[in-house]
């Protein structure tokens, strides 16, 4: 960490101002009477906190920049709670104590983990307000997990268990998504190495039916896919650039911050995919489909306002959006995808 490095982590974008998205689960197990909050695992003896104690420990009132590994960030939020450090004055953890795991009250049991000193290192919160409310319920209420200078991944939402860990038990995104155990947005550590080796790689890359695959982090750049099946696919991070997907098939995959750079996506279908965050820079879309398709943080022109016509997209009257999908742009894509899509037929 360097004090001269930019406050928007690379390859980031600003979310439009009042904007705050959600990501992830959308609610809780369930009101709990009183929430509680318990400290256990490696700690002399194991507490239980409600939210009043916590308070009384001392409170804090931080300004925290999120960044999600969906590329939207957020500057200067700010919340009232705890430090984690404080609160683990009060049961210190034992010796063997090198992770911190925060597991939720959440439909899945969703939990992520950290480093126990690279936690406290970054000035951790449990904290019960944002923006001078109680946290609204989408958004972790009534008390979640804040952990700066991480992807917002690492920041839980509605906390139940602070468990100290002797070896790292992987969260849910790190375990079933592959998300960066790090995830460091400075070092853009949003996604683990490629699961497939080389030869299985070639094989893929050969065949061009992928439905239902799991193809995280596939390199399929300057490749001829032209009517590609991978409807269903699990494509995260997956690269296409400068890839001939005339007609490919994309429906309801998941691309999440997927490049498809210069790609000659004529005529493909996003219609019902996860593109949040994907890049289409310079692509040719003249005839794609991205109806109903989540697409929050995709790009479709230079973020940076650079003004280069090889990295503009190629849209035309027959590329189809919904609203539903154009309002989670960011507001110079919006503005541009809207230009674009009224372009006369050449
Ligand atoms: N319990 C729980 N916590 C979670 C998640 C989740 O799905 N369940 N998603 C994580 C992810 S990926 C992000 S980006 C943030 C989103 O927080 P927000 O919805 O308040 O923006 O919560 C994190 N914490
Ligand atoms: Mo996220």
């Amino acid at each position: 960490m360097t004090e001269t490095r930019p406050r928007l982590p690379p390859g980031q974008q600003l979310v439009a101002p009042g904007k705050w998205p959600i990501v992830g689960e959308r609610s809780g197990a369930g009101q709990r009477e009183p929430w509680t909050i318990s400290v256990a695992g490696c700690v002399a003896t194991p507490v239980t906190f409600r939210i009043e104690e916590l308070a009384a420990l001392g409170v804090v009132h931080r300004a925290v920049d999120l960044h999600c590994v969906t590329r939207w960030t957020r500057f200067d939020v700010p919340f009232r709670g705890v430090e984690l450090a404080t609160l683990l004055e009060v049961c210190p953890p034992t010796n063997s104590a090198k992770f911190v795991s925060f597991v939720s009250h959440s439909p899945r049991g969703h939990s992520t983990s950290l480093p126990f000193d690279e936690a406290l290192a970054e000035g951790t919160l449990v904290v019960w307000e944002a923006e001078g409310q109680p946290i609204p319920p989408e958004h972790g209420g009534p008390v979640r997990v804040i952990v700066p200078n991480r992807y917002l991944y690492k920041s839980l939402k509605w906390l139940h268990t602070i468990e100290l860990l002797q070896e790292d038990r992987l969260g849910y995104w790190e375990q079933s998504a592959g998300y960066h155990n790090h995830a460091d947005p400075w070092a853009e550590e949003r996604y683990m190495a490629p699961t497939l080796s080389r030869a299985q790689m070639r094989q893929v890359l050969a065949s061009r039916d992928w439905q239902g695959m799991e193809l995280r982090s596939l390199d399929a750049s300057d490749h001829d896919l032209l009517g590609l099946q991978a409807q269903g696919a699990l494509l995260r991070d997956a690269r296409f650039n400068r890839a001939v997907l005339r007609q490919a098939r994309f429906d309801g995959a998941n691309l999440t911050n997927a490049h498809f750079t210069a790609a000659d996506a004529m005529d493909a279908s996003f219609a019902g995919a996860d593109v949040e965050g994907a890049n289409y820079e310079g692509a040719d879309l003249r005839g794609a489909d991205f109806r109903g398709a989540s697409i929050f943080g995709a790009t479709f022109c230079p973020p940076d306002g650079e003004i280069s016509a090889a990295r503009l997209a190629r849209l035309d009257r027959f590329t189809r959006f919904d609203e539903f999908g154009l309002a989670q742009l960011a507001p110079r894509q919006q503005e541009f995808v809207a230009a674009a899509l009224q372009s006369p037929p050449s």
